[in-house]
């Protein structure tokens, strides 16, 4: 089984997964073995990845994690750079919530040497950012203008849009440390559309907001910040 199957296989059931989200930027590698350690029990998968990474910190972080965690690790990558062929599967991104090339289609093209001759899984995946009521690093470096939380439509088509493209997976996302997570009624509105998985991100900080996710129709909910400092609150 694939990981993507896996993933389907759990949204089908109504299983739900959750990743823990490490940016390579913030850990060091002996921080890193020990947060890993430390996880909730819960956690199904690890995402690495971050906006701004220097060169090569994705790679030996990725080698640290695969040494102490047997959890699926996959790339959820700011740029090309970020792609290390230790890792199980990649994420591989479409921003189509944003109209700027770069993030749509200019990356993917870049990051084909790298991965073309690895074991990567590759899983196409329609990311879609949300206004989570603060200017989101995503924001920042993508210099694409987040949907607002009001549109409901907009966010619904641009989701079937990705899905119609092919994308596998759609990622809704309030960006790292948002303020406020993705709402229900978006959630619920975006699974009621959709036949594939759908991932959420960005501000979610206690089981509440968790469980509101998963309830709303979360597959896979992403939690970075708060496992990072350690204010998760349960
Ligand atoms: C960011 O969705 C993830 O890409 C996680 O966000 O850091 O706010 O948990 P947080």
């Amino acid at each position: 089984q694939s990981y993507l199957e896996e993933i389907q296989q759990a949204a089908f059931e109504n299983r739900k997964l959750l990743a823990a989200l490490i940016d390579p930027d913030k850990f060091d590698e002996s921080k890193v073995s020990e947060f890993v350690q430390k996880l909730p029990k819960d956690a199904t998968h690890i995402f690495i990845g971050g906006s701004t990474v220097e060169k090569d910190r994705t790679c030996a972080v990725v080698k640290t994690i695969k040494n102490v965690s047997k959890l699926p690790l996959i790339l959820f990558p700011g740029d090309h750079s970020q792609i290390s062929s230790h890792a199980d599967a990649l994420l591989f991104l479409s921003l189509i919530s944003g109209r700027n090339p770069e993030f749509l289609i200019e990356q993917q093209v870049r990051s084909v040497e790298k991965i073309k001759n690895t074991n990567l899984e590759i899983i196409p995946t329609g990311y879609i950012l949300i206004d989570g009521g603060r200017e989101t690093s995503v924001e920042r470096v993508s210099k694409t203008i987040p949907l607002s939380q009001n549109d409901i439509q907009q966010i619904v088509n641009t989701a079937l849009a990705g899905q119609y493209s092919g994308k596998k997976l759609i990622y809704l996302e309030a960006g790292s440390g948002a303020k406020f997570p993705v709402s229900s009624a978006i959630i619920q509105a975006v699974k009621a559309a959709l036949d594939i998985p759908i991932i959420v991100g960005g501000g979610i900080r206690s089981t509440q907001q968790l469980q509101l996710s998963y309830d709303a129709g979360a597959d896979l909910v992403v939690i970075g910040t708060a496992f990072e400092n350690d204010s998760f609150q349960a």
